[in-house]
């Protein structure tokens, strides 16, 4: 058996900043991961993210300028670019877009109003449904390099990242004593940080009361730009007006990506998996939708030349995040696909839940109202 002060369970991008944060302040941390470095069966894979400031709601927003503090310094420490300022635009028809606008002022982050034209003077290869909420602060992460950039940092601060370690069980000794079986070994802890994505449930189900979590397989796609143009991270709101409060519509997202493409795709509407039988394949009526989409909105690419990806969302009932702990457990979960923009800052937390118990608010709780819809 191995003895260390923290378990991470999960190398994707929640439980690597997790680990570098722990190693950096010189805690012994192991993390198992279960598929090979860079694998794409996970929520960390590919070269774009957005990232934006643009939440309604103010705890996101302080966490997404705390990560983007903390982006900074991963780059200043590996060396490695990481988040491109492009600038970000929010526009579609819903009333809601005032209170975006209005919760991005009362949080000091700038941001301005853009006529329809002015937009597309700047950036032309979108079409704009009405006027436009331009935030300069936001870009484009580059997920894989990320990744491995936390992986590669934590290691020099002396963590250990085990890859193909598939963990089997974990068992709660006490509130200062956990042990986590994996690949034949057992490791004695102190905590357990669990950041397993799509598998939250098969691994903590009965050991800790999660909120429901919805494991889906997406298909954004990247489309072949017509001309080098600059792209802004943009978020068409098509839905009925509502707007959550994490500020995520039923709309569309997308990107540029030098190198990929533009990447485009509706949030959260892809068929419910289960993360150990999917099948990778993007749903043909749903890729047409995405094509006919391009074909009205984004004048800038080839709508039928586009390459789609897969990945899963783990989405909770409101969409917030699960940070908390339960005795030596802690939980990072159910980042309803907006999470990866805050990656840094949640390594953070989790490390402060990890050492002192400092809970991040009731938001990002184990236990919240039962949501009814
Ligand atoms: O949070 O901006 C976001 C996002 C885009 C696509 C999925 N989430």
């Amino acid at each position: 058996a191995y003895e260390v002060d923290v378990v991470v369970v999960g190398g994707g991008g929640m439980g690597s900043a997790a680990a570098w944060r722990l190693a950096g302040r010189g805690v012994d941390v192991v993390v198992l991961e279960r598929f090979e470095a860079g694998h794409v069966r996970g929520a960390s894979h590919g070269a774009s993210r957005i990232f934006r400031v643009s939440y309604a709601e103010p705890a996101y927003i302080r966490l997404a300028r705390e990560a983007e503090r903390s982006w900074r310094e991963l780059e200043a420490d590996s060396g490695v670019s990481l988040l491109t300022r492009t600038g970000g635009v929010d526009h579609g028809r819903t009333a809601d877009l005032d209170l975006l606008a209005e919760a991005v002022r009362a949080a000091g982050a700038p941001g301005e109003w853009l006529a329809p034209e002015e937009a597309a003077e700047r950036w032309p290869g979108l079409r704009y449904d009405g006027r436009v909420l331009f935030h300069p602060m936001s870009g484009r992460l580059h997920a894989d390099d990320a990744v491995s950039a936390l992986q590669a940092d934590a290691a020099r601060l002396g963590a250990v990242v085990r890859h193909e370690t598939p963990v089997t069980s974990i068992v709660v000794r006490g509130d200062d004593a956990v042990e986590v079986v994996a690949a034949d070994d057992v490791y004695r802890a102190k905590r357990v940080v669990v950041a397993a994505g799509a598998w939250t449930e098969k691994l903590l189900g009965g050991l800790v009361p999660l909120p429901p979590l919805r494991v889906t397989q997406e298909q954004p796609a990247y489309f072949a730009p017509l001309s080098d143009v600059p792209w802004p991270s943009f978020v068409h709101h098509l839905g009925d007006g509502s707007l959550a409060a994490t500020g995520f519509p039923s709309g569309v997202y997308g990107l540029g990506t030098p190198g990929e493409g533009v990447k485009a795709g509706f949030h959260g509407t892809g068929p419910v998996v289960d993360p150990d039988e999917r099948d990778f394949q993007p749903e043909p009526a749903q890729l047409r939708l995405l094509r006919d989409y391009a074909r009205a909105w984004l004048p800038g690419v080839d709508a039928d030349a586009l390459t789609p990806i897969s990945c899963t969302y783990t989405t909770t009932p409101t969409s917030d995040f699960v940070l908390d702990r339960a005795g030596p457990v802690v939980v990072a979960a159910g980042f309803s696909g907006h999470g990866f923009k805050f990656v840094p800052a949640v390594g953070r937390i989790l490390a402060d839940l990890a050492l002192t118990g400092e809970r991040p608010g009731a938001r990002f709780a184990l236990s919240r109202p039962a949501v009814t819809t």
